[in-house]
């Protein structure tokens, strides 16, 4: 087999770089080690960017996204006895949408199976070679069980934290910067209508809580817990009783219903640079991890995967390294100003037990309820800096 580009994983970084590519007249091939189906079930992020939204749109597969996305155009900030909005579009101009990461993912593979590049799924034994030469080759055994070589000009990897592609990375040396945090998220789906117009974000003495929600009639929330939790030690009522609990406010409550899903998610803040070796290009969390309390996990996927599409159509077509040569450079710089604000708005919101902590977040959240030039800076890094910084 052969193709200009080789594409590792096939989650929103993977497919969405496939497409970018397809519409410069670039080919590739995506490899996926897992099934459609447990690609399309995955449940993970729900807020786009303005960029992303924008990006998916552009690139013809933002149809469902602008009929059944929520366009949001704030959250509240919530401590005890304050709940506090903040109005995006008054103070930087731009809106979020809430569409679920499973139904970008549906959308980026149904437009990809109607004509567009090969996406191989069920692939195993996937192994790189060759990546520090413009020949290289992607090794793998296709779900028939038959071994295959893809030839290519470029491999891309984003195939996430547990892909192959990052190690090979760091054999020809890198640097890793990892930060885990003393807490967890527990998250659960339920049949209930959010009592809610847009996202909260509560800081409480008894910790964290955010409530999201999945489209009107489903609602998303989650709960801070110590890492070392165990969800069967969490039935129900006590997870609405600690919702009810942090998120208290006056003539309001948390809207009820059954839980249909429930799960504990570590947090951490993960960078690995540089983002290529070679031939070679990371993308999306198989470079980077942030803390899903800024939102940005998917984002800054999108946003790797814009600016390596621009690269690798410069070097493909017109023969010119200058944006494959700066591609790491400009993606890290992105990736950390996402990687701080995430650690921000984690810092910010959750309890650490430390009553000195407590003083410091009451007053930056105050700061942040107060001060139009405070609240101006989250509003541009939550709904999305340009791409460039
Ligand atoms: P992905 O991990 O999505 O995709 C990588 C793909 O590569 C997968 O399909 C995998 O099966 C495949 N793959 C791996 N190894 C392979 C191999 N050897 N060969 C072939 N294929 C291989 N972000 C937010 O912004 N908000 C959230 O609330 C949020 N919640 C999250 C909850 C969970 C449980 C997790 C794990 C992540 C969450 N994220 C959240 C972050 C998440 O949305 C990621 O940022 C996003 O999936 C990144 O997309 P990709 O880089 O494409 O990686
Ligand atoms: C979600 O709805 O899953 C969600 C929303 C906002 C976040 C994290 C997760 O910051």
């Amino acid at each position: 087999m052969r193709t200009q580009v080789g594409i590792i994983g096939a989650g929103p970084a993977g497919l969405l770089l496939s497409r970018l590519l397809a519409l410069q007249g670039i080919d590739s091939v995506v490899l996926e080690n897992r099934s459609r189906e447990y690609v399309e079930a995955r449940i993970r992020a729900r807020i786009l960017e303005q960029h992303t939204a924008d990006t998916l749109t552009a690139a013809g597969v933002g149809d469902r996204l602008q009929r059944q996305g929520l366009e949001h155009s704030g959250i509240h900030l919530q401590y005890p006895g304050t709940r506090h909005t903040l109005d995006f579009p008054s103070l930087c101009g731009r809106t979020v949408w809430v569409y679920g990461q499973t139904e970008v993912t549906k959308d980026l593979i149904a437009t990809q199976l109607d004509g567009g590049p090969p996406l191989l799924f069920c692939v195993f034994d996937v192994h790189l070679e060759d990546v520090d030469t413009d020949a290289p080759r992607i090794q793998f055994t296709d779900a028939a069980g038959t071994p295959q070589v893809l030839e290519c000009d470029v491999v891309a990897g984003a195939d996430g934290f547990h892909g192959v592609s990052r190690p090979v990375v760091q054999e020809a040396g890198e640097r890793v910067w990892e930060r885990t945090y003393p807490y967890a998220w527990l998250g659960i789906l339920a049949d209930a209508a959010p009592a809610t117009d847009e996202l909260i974000y509560a800081w409480h003495p008894e910790g964290f809580a955010l409530y999201s929600m999945r489209s009107p009639p489903v609602s998303r929330l989650y709960l801070q817990v110590d890492p070392s939790e165990r969800i069967e030690d969490w039935p129900d009522e006590r997870i609405w009783d600690a919702l009810d609990t942090r998120m208290a406010l006056e003539s309001w409550s948390v809207n009820r219903g059954p839980v249909t899903e429930k799960s504990i998610l570590p947090m951490r803040s993960f960078v690995s640079a540089p983002m290529r070796r070679g031939r070679l290009f990371l993308a999306g969390d198989a470079a980077h991890i942030v803390p899903p309390t800024g939102a940005k996990g998917l984002n800054l996927a999108v946003a790797d995967v814009t600016l390596l599409a621009q690269a690798l159509v410069r070097l493909l077509r017109e023969k010119e390294t200058d944006l494959v040569d700066s591609y790491s450079d400009r993606a890290l710089a992105r990736v950390w100003r996402c990687t701080h604000f995430s650690w921000f708005m984690t810092s910010m919101l959750h309890r650490s037990g430390d009553d000195f902590d407590a003083e410091l977040q009451l007053s930056q959240l105050r700061r942040v309820c107060s001060s139009e030039t405070a609240a101006r800076e989250l509003a541009e890094n939550y709904t999305g800096l340009p791409l460039d910084l």
